[in-house]
């Protein structure tokens, strides 16, 4: 609960935008704090700090972030800005996530177990453990996976995959009963979780069966391309 005078952010709104790189390389944010009883309010960008990002002062409440991605910075595909606003009294923190869309490579050529787009048409796989290689997601082209599971089992996922740039950022969702346990996309990225939704390459989701389901539940493991990305993968699913 903010205390009465704390600084309050403005700008930016929401949890994140994206910055399309293939539109222009830099991000320019606008930063605009309102404080009622305080003349002087101390922006930050607050650690970790986003390499190579600056933070310069318009007046006292507005400021301009302003990031250009190296190559390096780009291999990983969500960055979160952490902006803080001290008054001297109260340090108010905004997370925001700045997301980045690349164009998508060379044309995709999807695997051979297409189709496999839904729960009806999900990939049958093997206890306790399964495997599969020489798997790809093309654009907005899901892969579903089939996993029956027990009242305590804990099930590993591991996707293994090199991902160059946002283009190629795969993640891991869990669904059940047609509702998506695990969301994450464009419109909910601060949902993401470290749990199979990171930002670089590979992905784990470690997931323990609830004791509802002493007799069975279906659950499907589902590899999608976070804001439209594309790339080959391997999976392993493991039972315990
Ligand atoms: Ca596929
Ligand atoms: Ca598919
Ligand atoms: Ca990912």
């Amino acid at each position: 609960v903010a205390t009465a005078g704390a600084p309050v952010f403005r700008a930016p709104l929401g949890t994140g935008t994206t910055l399309d790189l293939t539109k222009k390389p830099c991000i320019d944010l606008d930063v605009v704090i309102e404080d009622y009883d305080t003349p002087g309010v101390t922006l930050t960008q607050e650690a970790p700090a986003i390499a190579g990002a600056t933070l310069t002062p318009r007046d006292a409440t507005r400021a301009t972030w302003k990031w250009c991605p190296s190559m390096v910075q780009r291999a990983e595909s969500r960055h979160t800005l952490i902006l803080g606003a001290d008054d001297g009294t109260t340090k108010t923190i905004k997370n925001f996530l700045v997301m980045l869309r690349e164009s998508p490579g060379a044309t995709c050529t999807d695997d051979a177990r297409e189709p496999d787009d839904t729960a009806a048409q999900a990939r049958d796989t093997t206890y306790p453990t399964f495997s599969s290689t020489a798997n790809v997601v093309c654009e907005n082209d899901d892969d579903w996976y089939e996993v029956p599971l027990y009242a305590g089992e804990v099930m590993t996922v591991d996707l293994t995959f090199v991902q160059h740039n946002a283009s190629e950022d795969l993640d891991i969702h869990l669904y059940k009963g047609g509702v998506n346990l695990t969301p994450c996309d464009v419109l909910q990225p601060q949902l993401c979780s470290s749990n199979g939704q990171s930002a670089d390459s590979n992905e784990r989701m470690t997931f323990t069966t609830p004791a509802a389901c002493t007799s069975v539940c279906m659950y499907y493991v589902v590899v999608r391309g976070f804001d439209g990305a594309s790339s080959p993968y391997d999976i392993s699913i493991a039972v315990d």
